[in-house]
């Protein structure tokens, strides 16, 4: 009975430990982070944003721990290729981006035309990024940004972009009541991040500021933003193969840093057993994946395997995620059989 007691006792110690450490531990980082915003707001200035405006955006801004939380377990990094691609481009997700084509049709039809984007790739992109608008993140993105660039993970880039997204409200390009978005600082329904904003976002309507969570401005920044990083019209983006096991493993690319050894489709003839099968130019320059290699525990490491083309890259330079290009592409093939 005392043991018990003794026992209870100890616990109730442990966890009021706990709570004063963790406390102490949340008052210690807020003050870090005062610090840093007040060091960043002289930055900020110096950088050339009005101080009138550092003032206005940064007087709110506040340390979100659960930004970290999300920049350190990001569960799509965790799932198969397979479960991610179906996941996303999946018969629900067409028939929603049908809908919203109906209704844009006018629109997005013009801009395919003006910019040489595919209104499938557009419509994949906007259905994989924001599930066509309806989930554009409700963070305050000057916090999260914030949040970011002190911590250290990645705090140069971050400083950067919070830096160009001020410089952005300053010009009056972009309207600070409408900043939120997702936990790492992206924004609107194609999910573009301050740089992207500032060197692709288009006025497409002329109203003098970039709305880019309107149709208009939203589909005519990204079709503009593919066009100028270089995507090819009608130019496949990916072929399923599969790989024969004397393939050496150079060949074989699991990280969507750097796609290495590229050559032509004809080359890898000798390694792809379902090489006759292939309906593809055989002299588009092509590079292998092998996306679950390296990540997913008890992988095979030849399967899933595919051919991508430069197409590919284009979308791994939106988001470098081997699987994300590949459920974009995917979609967008989806939606080329209904359209
Ligand atoms: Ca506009």
């Amino acid at each position: 009975m005392l043991i018990k007691k003794m026992h209870k006792n100890l616990i109730s110690i442990y966890i009021l430990l706990l709570l004063t450490f963790s406390q102490t531990n949340v008052f210690a980082v807020n003050i870090e982070f005062n610090v840093w915003v007040k060091n960043f707001k002289t930055k900020a200035v110096e950088s050339g944003v009005s101080k009138k405006v550092v003032d206005d955006l940064m007087s709110d801004v506040i340390f979100i721990p659960k930004i970290i939380e999300y920049d350190r377990f990001q569960p799509e990094f965790y799932e198969d290729t397979f479960t991610y691609i179906k996941k996303r481009s999946n018969i629900n997700r067409v028939k929603k981006g049908l809908v919203l084509y109906k209704k844009e049709k006018a629109t997005i039809d013009k801009i395919e035309k003006e910019f040489l984007i595919e209104k499938e790739l557009l419509l994949a992109l906007m259905g994989i990024e924001t599930n066509y608008g309806k989930y554009l993140g409700k963070m305050d993105i000057v916090s999260s940004l914030a949040t970011l660039s002190f911590d250290k993970r990645r705090s140069e880039f971050f400083t950067k972009e919070l830096i160009i997204l001020l410089k952005l409200v300053d010009q009056k390009i972009i309207d600070k009541k409408i900043l939120f978005g997702s936990w790492a600082g992206a924004f609107g329904n194609f999910q573009f991040m301050p740089r992207t904003i500032r060197n692709y976002a288009i006025d497409y309507n002329k109203n003098s500021i970039i709305e880019l969570k309107k149709t208009k401005d939203s589909f005519a920044s990204a079709a503009n933003y593919l066009n100028k990083i270089g995507w090819k019209k009608n130019i496949p983006c990916f072929t399923k193969i599969k790989l024969t096991k004397n393939i050496p493993s150079k060949y074989l690319n699991a990280s969507a840093k750097n796609i290495k050894n590229k050559k032509k489709v004809k080359y890898f003839k000798k390694y792809i057993k379902n090489y006759q099968d292939l309906k593809i130019d055989v002299n588009l320059e092509a590079a292998i994946i092998t996306p679950d290699k390296d990540i997913i525990p008890g992988s095979n490491t030849y399967t899933p395997a595919y051919l991508v083309y430069s197409n590919y890259e284009k979308i791994l330079n939106w988001n470098r995620s081997l699987r994300f290009a590949l459920a974009v592409c995917t979609l967008k093939n989806n939606f080329k059989n209904e359209i």
